[in-house]
């Protein structure tokens, strides 16, 4: 190395020692700066996942203690997280309970899986959870979660608390009360909901969309329309959530999608700068990730890493449909995202192993 060549070895010695001396370290020497852990792809099953999470009714209860009743998708390599900036969590409620009102800088999304009679409270407007619905909680604003029905209520939060974490920007506080007062009952759908049309007064200048709850019925419309128009290469029929005012993504550092794949398609293969957590809404069908094949049926819940190749298939009886959170607006905001199609074979990757728990 030229600069080397400058000094006799000794000289050169005495220079890297004086200079670990002052906690100085020469940049031409290489070596990595900390990175965030490698992940490798992952898939919990539904069928393994809800009866531990049913079980967990009789472990604890939501109080200002617990707080929430959650289970976390711990992907192997990662202490608690689900992707180094994401986490997943599946929370259950009981008839009659009560998750106590408060507030993070971490933002939250919650999908719902089962049941019906539960609501959320955000920033004092009362949202029914119905299968398939999508809630918002936005970074520092209140929420609660009450079950005033007769069953068991499962949802999927989905975090961003790793990269808040990691950026030291994490701050949380309690509600004096159990519940936030309510103000209203599903205000954010009955002003922003109809997409073209939004109220004259009382802009909304809070950086997340005004629009909190994306109900189910809505989104499947959207998507069986969709369906007759046309579709993605890599992801088939597929759709973002949006913030009404902007049309860009419903958070800051999350977007939420909604896929269809419709009776025996296979998409082509892509990667991309997001890590993603995908859950199977409906139907079946296989993913292969880097290579790997990743079988899925109704309920399962997989991972797939930042920048690895990825395609979707359902199988040929019916269709699917996939909820994923990704992380791309952290990415686009930091100019950061890059996409790449998959050339070789047709655009399909050989599949050279298949995926089983705990392999
Ligand atoms: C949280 O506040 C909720 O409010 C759910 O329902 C899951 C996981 C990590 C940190 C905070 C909730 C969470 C969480």
């Amino acid at each position: 190395m030229a600069v080397q060549d400058k000094l006799g070895a000794e000289d050169l010695k005495q220079y890297y020692n004086a200079a670990d001396g002052i906690r100085l370290s020469p940049g031409w020497l290489g070596g990595e700066e900390e990175a965030s852990p490698e992940l490798a792809p992952y898939l919990w099953r539904w069928s393994e996942v809800e009866p531990l999470v049913l079980k967990s009714g009789e472990v604890v209860t939501p109080d200002r203690d617990v707080e929430r009743r959650t289970m976390r998708l711990a992907t192997p390599g990662l202490k608690r997280g689900t992707t180094h900036t994401l986490i997943a969590a599946l929370q259950l409620l009981l008839p009659g309970e009560c998750a106590p009102a408060h507030r993070h800088t971490p933002t939250a999304i919650r999908w719902i899986l089962k049941g019906h009679g539960a609501y959320t409270t955000v920033q004092g407007d009362k949202c029914y959870m119905e299968p398939g619905d999508l809630i918002l909680t936005p970074s520092w604003t209140w929420h609660d979660h009450t079950n005033e029905g007769t069953e068991p209520m499962i949802w999927l939060d989905g975090l961003d608390v790793p990269l808040v974490r990691y950026l030291k920007a994490n701050f949380y506080e309690p509600f004096p009360e159990d519940q936030q007062p309510v103000t209203g009952v599903g205000d954010s759908v009955r002003k922003y909901a109809s997409g073209s049309l939004k109220p004259t007064w009382g802009e909304a200048d809070a950086p997340y969309s005004p629009l909190w709850h994306y109900k189910w019925d809505r989104t499947y419309d959207a998507l069986t329309n969709l369906a007759e128009l046309g579709s993605d290469p890599f992801d088939d029929v597929s759709m973002e959530y949006t913030d009404p005012s902007t049309g860009g993504p419903v958070l800051r550092t999350m977007t939420c999608r909604i896929q269809l794949i419709r009776p025996g398609i296979q998409t082509k293969a892509h990667r991309h700068t997001s890590s993603k957590i995908y859950q199977v809404f409906r139907g079946s069908g296989y993913t292969v990730i880097d290579g790997q094949r990743f079988d899925w049926t109704e309920g399962d819940f997989f991972i797939v890493p930042s920048w690895a190749w990825h395609e979707h298939a359902s199988t040929s009886d019916g269709e699917a449909i996939l909820f994923s959170i990704q992380d791309i607006p952290i990415m686009k905001s930091m100019a950061l995202y890059r996409e790449e199609p998959y050339t070789e074979h047709a655009g399909h990757q050989p599949v050279t192993s298949q995926f089983n728990t705990g392999s």
